[in-house]
């Protein structure tokens, strides 16, 4: 039976009627006050011990990575990073909204009722920043906004959580709000849209808005909203996460898979956002979770 939000995770903080208003006309909703001071705290703490990372390099079952640009560092698979992330697989804050925006209750509660497809923690320095991607004319079918009857369909729900306080020069998220819905492509996005190799921001084309946030808030976006991010022109650094929900049925982004620990882990909630495929149909022949048995299977 499909459930909503509201029977998997009681205790969350359910979506409002004033931010499904503004979700669906903006594209986005920003939760102030996401994160305690000691649960940013936390997270800085655990950031400071990866982030002399490199692109490539494994610690654990956390990946450095990077775009190709400018975009600085990523912490690819942060939730393994210990419990100041994993906690955000299912944070009361934010886990009930974007089940409501990423599923309005259709058959893919067979698998789980979401799926984390990406999750990292970025650091971004003087001089940094991501130029524009997506926006509704995009064709992208992952990334997509769908609203019917009253229930959202959307994929790739961003919760991206301001780990320090982010103003100007500080390389702020932009985003062209209701860009979700646009149906022409932005005149000028050539001369600002991400590239690898290059460094690009979203500074000065028309429309956007730059996303301040205090460290803590959570600012919760549909990924087809055109998006990116000004450049960094204070010191220090910028520092984020990004989780993306979207349906159970999807694949992880670059491939990543949980540790076999981090499962065992997890309440059995959490674990199906984690891995929504949490028993395959097989063969008695073939054994559960092991996954060398089911790709030779497959293959
Ligand atoms: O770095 C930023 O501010 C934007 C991040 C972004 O593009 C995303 O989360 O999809
Ligand atoms: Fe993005």
């Amino acid at each position: 039976m499909p459930q909503n939000a509201r029977e998997i995770w009681p205790d969350a903080i359910p979506v409002s009627e004033m931010e499904i208003y503004k979700f669906d006309l903006n594209g986005f909703i920003i939760v102030k006050g996401a994160l305690s001071p000691e649960e940013v705290a936390a997270c800085n703490q655990t950031i400071d011990d990866y982030q002399d990372m490199k692109t490539g390099e494994w610690r654990g079952w956390v990946h450095g990575h990077d775009y190709g640009g400018n975009e600085g560092l990523n912490l690819q698979q942060v939730y393994e990073s210990g419990p100041a992330f994993e906690k955000f697989i299912d944070h009361p804050s934010w886990v009930a909204k974007v089940q409501h925006f990423v599923n309005g209750g259709n058959f893919d509660h067979h698998h789980g009722p979401m799926y984390i497809d990406e999750n990292f923690a970025s650091i971004r320095r003087y001089g940094q920043s991501i130029g524009l991607h997506s926006g509704g004319q995009d064709t992208c079918i992952r990334t997509q906004f769908k609203e019917k009857n009253g229930n959202f369909y959307c994929c790739q729900v961003n919760v991206l959580v301001a780990l320090n306080d982010i103003g100007p020069g500080d390389g702020a998220t932009m985003c062209i709000p209701s860009s979700h819905k646009a149906n022409f492509m932005h005149p000028q996005v050539e001369a600002y849209r991400m590239s690898q190799g290059e460094s690009k921001s979203m500074d000065g084309i028309e429309g956007a808005i730059e996303v301040h946030l205090d460290a803590g808030d959570a600012l919760i976006f549909v990924d087809s909203l055109m998006h990116g991010s000004a450049a960094r022109i204070n010191e220090g650094q910028r520092r984020i996460s990004v989780f993306r929900y979207g349906a159970s049925w999807s694949r992880s982004r670059h491939g990543y898979r949980p540790s076999p620990e981090l499962l065992e882990r997890l309440n059995p909630q959490a674990r199906l956002v984690v891995e929504p495929r949490h028993q395959d149909l097989l063969p008695p022949h073939v054994e559960q979770h092991d996954y060398s048995a089911r790709e030779k299977h497959i293959n």
